[in-house]
């Protein structure tokens, strides 16, 4: 990958160390089907500021510009392209990013005239998750979203060059990326076709440790939610709070996960299991956050890390609650549920960082009736991921939803079946226990799916 993208400017020319000025443009299209608000046009340029930043860029100003529709060859109006220009200029700066996604003639006609390479919010995302992946799926992923992402631009670039007799083209700006032109559509395909192959085993040996894990029984709660909202914080906090000793674990398994206080911590899905009591137990998944615009490329190429969440017994979407745009985020997320297939299964939400919210309000409690966010669940918390209680409190509230599930039963069990025994010593609470001739009678409080399971395991 490092090859055949070392070519690719949008990207790695940048130098990676010292910070790169930068301008953010952005655009408001008032005849849109559906046109953002001043507010939400605001905080979007906001997040693209944190997003450069998160990619060691130092925006020094921002341009906007009010249009009825977004201008097809420049997508700022030909004044604007001038004005952008003095303000590069003035600040020296060394790359101009814009906040929707540029079609390929955008990209070229930009740089030809801004004299400077642009990159535009998708490109900004990727970068970021590339930066971040660390795992061997989320590289492939983050590798093949970004090629989806680069092959109408690649060949583009390729056929005006071509068109031009091999003249430096519009993304060479300043003499760089003359070796793009080497990159052809064949060379793309083939990388294409490679990593969707590898991904294809990641997405098999994933399936295989997820049917190991539905082999214990036990249910599956996935934490969604917009990035930075503290995701990875109620994970780590529910490990600490609730250890399991399930002796098939390994100590890699106990390990806590990243969470730190910038965008996209978490890239890749881990699933652990927490241990209230015997018998009181279910599986948490933390996977990668969410954003506004975020590019269906990446959607798309990350569906086997957002498996986990499609397979969930029960969501718990958080949301930083101390966020003024928290609304924006829950429309953002419930969209993306909805996009990867998820949008039937049981959702809490769940409001965290109440310490932080203005005006203060009392924690860990129950949200009201109308508080609560329409269409999106019907049961919310304000919590706080750092309190114990909190977590208490969470926690509680998961197995109130996932005991609507549970059922009693008495099962009769064959001697010679004794893992059977042992499967639901392990995964349920076991009520009575008596030993006949034709076996053990045991009575068990458990989940509808695995009273299910074991059913069919004895027909
Ligand atoms: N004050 C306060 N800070 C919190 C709380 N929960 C999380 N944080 C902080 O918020 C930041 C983000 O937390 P993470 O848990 O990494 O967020 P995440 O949702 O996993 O983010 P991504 O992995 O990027 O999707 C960290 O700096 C946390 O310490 C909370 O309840 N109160
Ligand atoms: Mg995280």
């Amino acid at each position: 990958m490092a090859a055949f993208f070392g070519a690719n400017e949008i990207w790695e020319r940048r130098a990676e160390d010292g910070r790169e000025t930068v301008i953010l443009v952005g655009v408001r299209e008032t005849n849109a089907e559906d046109p953002v608000k001043e507010e939400e046009f605001r905080h979007s340029l906001s997040e693209l500021a944190e997003l450069s930043k998160a990619c060691g860029m130092e925006p020094a100003d921002t341009v906007t510009q009010s249009l009825a529709r977004i201008n097809v060859s420049l997508y700022v109006g030909a004044g604007k392209g001038e004005e952008i220009r003095t303000i590069a200029e003035a600040f020296d700066a060394k790359r101009v990013i814009f906040n929707d996604t540029l079609s390929p003639s955008q990209i070229r006609n930009l740089q030809k005239r801004l004299k400077l390479p642009v990159m535009d919010r998708t490109a900004l995302i990727l970068e970021i998750f590339e930066r971040r992946a660390r795992t061997r799926e989320a590289r492939l992923q983050v590798e093949l979203a970004k090629l989806r992402y680069l092959k109408p631009r690649l060949i583009g670039m390729w056929e005006t060059q071509n068109r031009q007799g091999g003249a430096s083209g519009a993304m060479s700006a300043k003499g760089e990326g003359e070796t793009q032109l080497e990159i052809d559509r064949r060379t793309i395909d083939h990388r294409l076709s490679e990593l969707s192959k590898e991904l294809k085993n990641v997405s098999r040996e994933r399936a295989t440790q997820r049917k190991k894990r539905q082999g214990s029984g036990l249910p599956l709660v996935s934490l969604v939610g917009y990035t930075n909202a503290g995701k990875s914080t109620i994970m780590n906090a529910m490990l600490a709070r609730y250890p399991s000793d399930a002796s098939a674990e390994t100590t890699a398994e106990k390990r806590q996960v990243l969470e730190a206080d910038m965008l996209f911590a978490t890239l890749d899905t881990t699933v652990r299991r927490i241990a209230v009591s015997r018998g009181k137990e279910f599986l948490l998944s933390d996977t990668v956050g969410f954003i506004h615009k975020l590019p269906t490329s990446l959607v798309e190429a990350f569906k086997s890390t957002l498996e986990e969440v499609t397979q969930a017994d029960l969501l718990v979407q958080v949301v930083d609650g101390s966020d003024p745009h928290y609304r924006r985020h829950i429309e953002v997320t419930k969209k993306i549920i909805a996009e990867i297939g998820a949008g039937h299964i049981p959702m809490i939400t769940v409001f965290n960082k109440a310490d932080l919210m203005d005006p203060p309000v009392a924690y860990p409690m129950m949200g009201s009736v109308e508080q609560s966010v329409a269409g999106t669940s019907n049961v919310n918390l304000y919590l706080c991921a750092k309190e114990r209680e909190s977590i208490e409190f969470l926690c509680g509230e998961i197995f109130e939803i996932l005991h609507a599930e549970r059922i009693t039963k008495t099962f009769l069990i064959p001697y010679e079946r004794g893992h059977i025994v042992s499967f639901l010593m392990e995964s349920a609470v076991v009520l009575d226990t008596a030993y006949t001739e034709k076996g053990t009678r045991i009575t068990v409080e458990c989940d509808r799916a695995a009273a299910e399971r074991v059913e069919k395991a004895l027909s």
